[in-house]
């Protein structure tokens, strides 16, 4: 019962769109928003594996963004600093959260202006082949818990 009013709401909120058997699903999706003309920003979720083997997320990409990429926050001379990471394991039967401060994706070169509270589409790949799109809310950065500086990055 639960199951099926989750997997409702979860069609009726446009959150993703995943096949049945999908073993990943994705909550609370989000973009921030940044100022017109800004280059950068960045994606946060939950991934949440409901299956008996890890997935391996190996490819983001976005179709408003000429590059989308994985990272990491690690500190560095006593810095917090952003570094580029091939991929993002998430265990069997667990949970991997982005989040500001930690994990996220970073998209590289906007091919527009973000507007607030519209859907980005973010598509995600795995080692294993599995593929989910997510539809990913523009935001503002005060809806998160932490700002994150992304002008820092560690390469
Ligand atoms: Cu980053």
């Amino acid at each position: 019962m639960t199951k099926t009013i989750t997997a409702l709401l979860a069609v009726l909120a446009g959150v993703f769109a995943a096949p049945a058997w999908a073993q990943v699903r994705v909550h609370d999706p989000m973009v921030r928003m940044v100022p017109p003309g800004q280059p950068i920003s960045v994606a946060f979720m939950t991934l949440h594996n409901h299956g008996m083997d890890e997935k391996i997320l190996v490819k983001v990409h976005s179709d408003v963004a000429g590059a989308a990429e994985m990272h990491n926050h690690i500190l560095a001379d006593g810095m917090m600093k952003m570094r580029r990471i091939d991929t993002i394991v998430v265990p069997a039967h667990g949970q991997v959260e982005l989040k500001p401060g930690g994990l996220h994706i970073m998209l590289i070169g906007l091919s527009r202006n973000l507007q607030l509270g519209e859907r980005v589409t973010i598509n995600l790949e795995f080692a294993d082949g599995e593929r989910l799109t997510v539809n990913a809310p523009v935001q503002m950065a005060g809806d998160m818990h932490t700002p994150t500086d992304h002008t820092k990055h560690a390469d």
